[in-house]
C-alpha cells in the first residue's frame, strides 16, 4: 500500500464553522496532510478570531463570512471560493449548535434553530459542493454527527433529532452520489472538551467535578473526555484516498461509550 494515499496534498478542504473547536482541529490535521484550508464563520469578528487562530498555528487559511443556514449565502460563498481558491474536494459539515432545554419548555422556534444549523445546513452545503465534485470526478463529504445520532438524553431533543437525521442524510448522499466517486461518511465524536460542552464540565461551587462530567467519565471506557485532536486521524482517514470503498459509514470516535453499559456507581 502506498502510504502517500493519506496525503491531502493538492486538495481544497472546506470545513464549516472551523474558527475553533473540533472544526479547527480537523483543519489543522488537513493542513498538515497538505490540504488548502477554507473555513467560514457567521460574522467579521468571529472570522477575525478564526484568522488569528490559523495564523498562530502557521496555517494560511481562506476565511469567509457565511451563515451556513442561508442557502443564498452558501451558494455565493462557494462561488467566491471557486474563483479565489478552487473547486472544493473535501467538505466537512462541522458547524453546529446545541440547545439544552427540556422538550416541554422548548419553543418550536428554538427546535427549528437547532435543526436548521445541524441538519438543514449540511444539506445546503453538500448540495452546493456536489456539482463541482461531479465535474472533478471525485469528492469527500464528512458530516460531524454525534453520540446523539444513536442515543437520546434529556434536554437535547432538537439536537438528537438533527444529528440522527444527519446520520441518514450521510447515508443518502452516499446512495445518490456514490457512483460519481463521491464518498460521504460521518464522524460521531463522543464527549469532546470544547466550548460547546464547557457547561457540562464546569467545576461546582465546592470545587467538585460537575455531575455530568463524573457521569461521562463513568460511561467512557477511556475514562476521559475526548479532545479535538482525538478526531484528527479519523478525519484525515475519511478525507484521504485510502478509503474510497468506505461509504455511508459513521465512524464513532467516542472512547468506547457506545460499546459500554457504564461503570457501576
Ligand atoms: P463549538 O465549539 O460550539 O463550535 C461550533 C462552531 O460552529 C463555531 O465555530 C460556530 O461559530 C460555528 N457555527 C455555529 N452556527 C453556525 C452558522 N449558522 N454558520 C456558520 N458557523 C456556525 O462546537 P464543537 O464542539 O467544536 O462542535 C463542532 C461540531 O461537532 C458540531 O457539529 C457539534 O454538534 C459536533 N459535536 C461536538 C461534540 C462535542 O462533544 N464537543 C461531540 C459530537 C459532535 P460561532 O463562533 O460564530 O458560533
Ligand atoms: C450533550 C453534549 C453532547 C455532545 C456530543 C456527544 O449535551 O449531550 O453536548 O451532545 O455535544 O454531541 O456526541
Amino acid at each position: 500500500m502506498d502510504m502517500n494515499a493519506f496525503s491531502l496534498k493538492g486538495k481544497i478542504a472546506w470545513i464549516t464553522g472551523a474558527s475553533y473547536g473540533i472544526g479547527f482541529a480537523i483543519a489543522e490535521a488537513y493542513a498538515a496532510a497538505g490540504a488548502t484550508i477554507v473555513f467560514n464563520d457567521r460574522g467579521q469578528e468571529q472570522l477575525e478570531r478564526g484568522r488569528e487562530n490559523y495564523k498562530a498555528a502557521g496555517i494560511e487559511a481562506h476565511g469567509y463570512i457565511c451563515d451556513v443556514t442561508d442557502e443564498e449565502a452558501v451558494q455565493a460563498t462557494l462561488k467566491k471560493i471557486e474563483e479565489e481558491v478552487g473547486t472544493v474536494d473535501i467538505l466537512v459539515n462541522n458547524a453546529g449548535i446545541i440547545k439544552r432545554i427540556p422538550m416541554l419548555e422548548m419553543t418550536a422556534e428554538e427546535f427549528r434553530q437547532v435543526v436548521d444549523v445541524d441538519l438543514n445546513a449540511p444539506f445546503i452545503c453538500a448540495k452546493a459542493v456536489i456539482p463541482g465534485m461531479i465535474r472533478k470526478g471525485h469528492g469527500k463529504i464528512i458530516n460531524i454527527c454525534s453520540m446523539m445520532s444513536e442515543l437520546g438524553r434529556e434536554t437535547v431533543s432538537a439536537y438528537a433529532a438533527a444529528k440522527g437525521g444527519l446520520k441518514m442524510l450521510t447515508r443518502n448522499i452516499c446512495a445518490e452520489y456514490g457512483e460519481a466517486n463521491i464518498q460521504c461518511n460521518g464522524i460521531g465524536p463522543g464527549y469532546i472538551a470544547t466550548p460547546q460542552t464547557a457547561p457540562l464540565r464546569e467545576r461546582q461551587p465546592d470545587g467538585s467535578r460537575h455531575p455530568f462530567d463524573q457521569f461521562i467519565i463513568a460511561k467512557t471506557p477511556a475514562a476521559r473526555w475526548g479532545t479535538p485532536e482525538d478526531l484528527q486521524g479519523p478525519a484525515v482517514f475519511l478525507a484521504s484516498d485510502t478509503r474510497n470503498f468506505v461509504k455511508g459509514h459513521i465512524l464513532y470516535v467516542d472512547g468506547g461509550i457506545l460499546a459500554y453499559i457504564g461503570k457501576q456507581p
